[in-house]
This record gives C-alpha cells, structure tokens and sequence, in this order.
C-alpha cells in the first residue's frame, strides 16, 4: 500500500498558457479568436465515419441536450448516451428515482428514436457517481460528442480519476466521497481532460488512456447558438460559474418545494437575462430550479425604466450588471398556451416550474424577452416522469376532484408516451393566434418542437 496521501502528488505548473490564464483569470478574454465552437456537423466531420459515439446531455436541460441530427451520422443502434449532471436533478446516485428516471429515458429515446436501453446510462461526472459501471459501458475508441458544457470532460476525467484512486485502496470502495471529494479534484487537477465551465474550453479531439485498455476520446463541444459566447465574453468566470450551476431539482422543484406566488402583470426577472411578463389576471406558482435569482417587477414599464439606468444597490439581481442589454435588445417570444403545470427550461442555466393557480381570466400568453445568449423552450414538468406523484384517480380508477387529491389520490409514475409533445420552443410574435384556449384535451394543440 504507498503511504503517500493523494493531495501529495499534487501539481506542478500549469503546461498550458490558455488554461492557467482561465483557472486564474488573469488576462483571459473569450474572444472570437480564442472560443470557436464549432455546429455539430463541423465537430463530427473531424471523426471517423465507423467510431462508436458517445453523446453526452445535461440533465437540467434535458431534451434541450438532444440534437435530433445526430441520427444522421448514425444508427441509433450505434450510439452511446449518457445523461450527466444528475447531481442537479436528484440526491442519491441510486434508488427509486434514479431508476424511474432511466425508465423515462428509455421511454423518451426508445420510443421517439429508436435507441436500445442499454444503450443509456446515467451519470454525474462531478459526484462520480456509478463510475466503475460507467467505464464498462463506454466502448472501446468511442468519441464523447454533445452541447458545449454539458460535462463531457468531466466524466471522461471521472473515469480516469477511479483508475487513479486504485492506487489507494482506502479509496477504492468509497461510492460518494463526501469530503474528501475536493481533495481528490486537487490531487488529480492534472490528470485526464481538462474542464471548466467556460463553454468551448475542449478545442481539440484527445485521447485518453485508461487502464492500458480502454482509449476514450474527449472532443470538442457543439453549439446550436452563435450568441452563445457573447454573454461569456461579458462575465468574469465566477459570474459564469454561478450562471450555469444549477439548482438540485428534487429539493427546489418537486410538487412538495417551496414556491411563491405571482401575479399578472407582474414580471419576473431572472438576473436580467430573461423576464417573463405574466398577463394581467393571472397568477402562478413559481418554482426556481437555476442558481439565478428571480426578481419581480410591478410591470413591463418598470422594467424599461430601471434598466435604462440599474442603480448598484441592484446589482446582486442583474448577472450583467450595468451591462445588462435594454429591453429592445432581447429576443421576444411567448410561451405557447398550456394547460397544467410547466417548466421554462433555460439551456445550461435550469428551469423555472410554472403553475397556473385560480380560475382563469383571460388567454393572453405569457411573454418571455431573452437574451440572445440564451435558448428556452418549455417542456412537461420533468419531475412527474422520476418521481410518483398523484394520478388525480382513486383506486378504483375514478377520477376525483382536486380537493380531494391529497387524501384519496394513488401515487404513481407519469411515463412517457410518444404521442404527445414533451418539449415546446417558444413562439414568435407572428406565430401567436388570439383564438387559443385550450382545455384537458387540446393542451398541446400549439406546441411545437
Ligand atoms: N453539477 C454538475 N456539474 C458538472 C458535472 N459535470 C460537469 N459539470 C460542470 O459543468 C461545467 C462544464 O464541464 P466540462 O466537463 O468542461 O464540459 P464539456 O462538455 O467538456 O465542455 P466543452 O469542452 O466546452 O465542450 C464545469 O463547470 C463542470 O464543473 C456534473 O456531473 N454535475
Ligand atoms: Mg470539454
């Protein structure tokens, strides 16, 4: 057994100029020369047509992480996926909801694409969880593909870290390493791909070997949004950090969280980087699920008015700070009509769970100006699919009111079928229709995927 104790073979100087300027930010600028992130087509065309792929997505975002194309470049029977990031959706790394949750996935890319469950896995790089089994089902010579920052480089790097901790028995059969996880992040800095948060940080294909068995390669992420880097360019790396965190889905965004209440025509803003404007005469259940923090406005005018000219006492509500673009400068869109709960779900950033509450009034949409730098869509409330709730029957079968759901309401899982829509982009102005209400039976008759 070595007696030296991993944070002892730590680290010498950094190799490379790029990643010690990031870690330290000293002079570090993402400009269009450095940061290229490539489309999909461009990353995969630097890969051999019969390599196995991997294709990683976060699970925040989730299907946002999906890019459809991908079946294009191959059989789903060919391809790899791996749901990473779950740290951020439930709290242990296995058990109940780990296991509805690998059923919804099997459900959602089974049936839509085709793609085998054991074809599936799922992962947090970060907490490592799983990983012995991880390193089993990554085949030989595959490529790790998929949306820059969803945590390709951290699981490569998680695999690599378990082979490393070999060498220290005390470690080998410790499952979730609690504290002495940042101990092991320091030891083994240097070891394997490198990462960050910074979006577009892999700018080459590399090998890594593991074992003396297993080569895996760690390529460079993909992007669907050209603006992706602007907003990067304006932050400072901990600013960045914070926005792409995420908050643990199972804690801020069951049916059980905590909530607040919002009323039309109030506007919530999410640091400045998206605000979502309620019609007057309604009012919603608001769960936060991102490491952003919301903000309510009493209306869109006021809105305009403080960000002509954000005082710094509100600076700690606007990412951006007085950098935050005007009004004029975002997207608009509107999130379609729906009927029931949703999610707004931001790419990188979380989601926002959204819960219509009183009668309703009126059909106006609710109005989402976004920065460019950010992709939304809405989606079914994710946490109905990996944890039981109420079916809203008895156990007979029947139907109940709602009032009576807590006491005499079965619990059970939601599963996935492909004959509705789970995910919506949002609409634009000339797609929206006055006549659009919707009921329990046309509730998806406007989204659109
Ligand atoms: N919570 C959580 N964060 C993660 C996990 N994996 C990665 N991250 C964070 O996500 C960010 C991006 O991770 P990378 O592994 O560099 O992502 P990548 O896919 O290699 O990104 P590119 O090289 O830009 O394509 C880093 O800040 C990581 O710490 C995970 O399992 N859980
Ligand atoms: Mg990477």
């Amino acid at each position: 057994m070595p007696d030296t104790h991993p944070a002892e073979l730590i680290e010498g100087q950094y190799t490379c100029v790029r990643c010690r300027d990031i870690h330290h930010r000293s002079k570090f600028t993402m400009n269009e020369k450095e940061f290229v992130i490539d489309s999909m087509d461009e990353v995969l065309a630097q890969i051999p047509n019969d390599s196995p792929l991997v294709y990683v997505f976060n699970a925040m975002d989730f299907p946002m992480g999906i890019n459809p194309e991908i079946f294009k470049h191959r059989n789903p029977r060919d391809l790899y996926f791996i749901m990473t990031k779950t740290d951020n959706l439930f709290l242990k790394s296995s058990g109940a909801t780990h296991d509805y949750c690998k059923t919804f996935l099997n459900d959602y890319l089974g049936q839509k694409y085709r793609v085998p469950p054991e074809n599936i896995f799922i992962a947090s790089g970060k907490k490592r969880w799983r990983v012995k089994r991880l390193y089993e089902f990554i085949p030989n010579y595959s490529y790790f593909v998929g949306y820059t920052n969803c945590g390709k480089s951290t699981l490569i790097k998680s695999v690599k870290v378990a082979e490393e901790l070999k060498k220290f028995p005390e470690y080998t059969n410790v499952k979730d390493f609690g504290k002495t996880d940042k101990l092991i992040d320091k030891t083994f800095a240097k070891i394997g791909p490198g990462i960050s948060h910074l979006p577009g940080f892999t700018r080459e294909i590399m090998p890594v070997y593991i074992n003396g068995e297993k080569t895996i390669y760690d390529v460079p992420g993909f992007t669907s949004n050209k603006d992706l880097r602007n907003i990067c360019q304006q932050l400072d790396s901990k600013a960045i950090a914070h926005m792409f965190r995420g908050k643990v889905a199972q804690k801020a965004g069951d049916y059980k969280s905590r909530y607040f209440t919002a009323k039309g025509p109030h506007v919530l803003s999410i640091e400045g980087i998206a605000f979502l404007e309620l019609p007057a005469n309604t009012m919603y259940q608001i769960r936060n699920v991102t490491d952003l923090k919301l903000h309510e406005f009493k209306n869109i005018a006021k809105v305009e008015s403080v960000l002509q000219n954000i005082p710094p006492a509100m600076y700690p509500s606007f990412l951006l700070e007085s950098k935050t673009p005007e009004l004029s400068q975002l997207n608009k869109l509107y999130v379609p009509p729906f009927y029931g709960t949703i999610d707004l779900v931001l790419e990188n950033i979380g989601y926002i769970n959204i819960k219509p509450v009183g009668a309703k009034k009126t059909n106006d949409l609710i109005k989402v100006y976004l920065h460019p730098s950010v992709r939304a869509v809405i989606r079914q409330p994710i946490m109905e699919y990996i944890n039981k709730t109420f079916t809203g029957r008895d156990d007979r079968g029947e139907p109940l009111p709602k009032a009576d759901w807590v006491k005499k309401s079965t619990f059970d899982l939601k599963r996935y079928n492909n004959d509705e829509p789970f995910l919506s982009r949002l609409l634009t102005e000339d797609a929206v229709t006055t006549d659009c209400v919707v009921d329990e039976n046309t509730k998806y008759d406007f989204w659109k995927e």
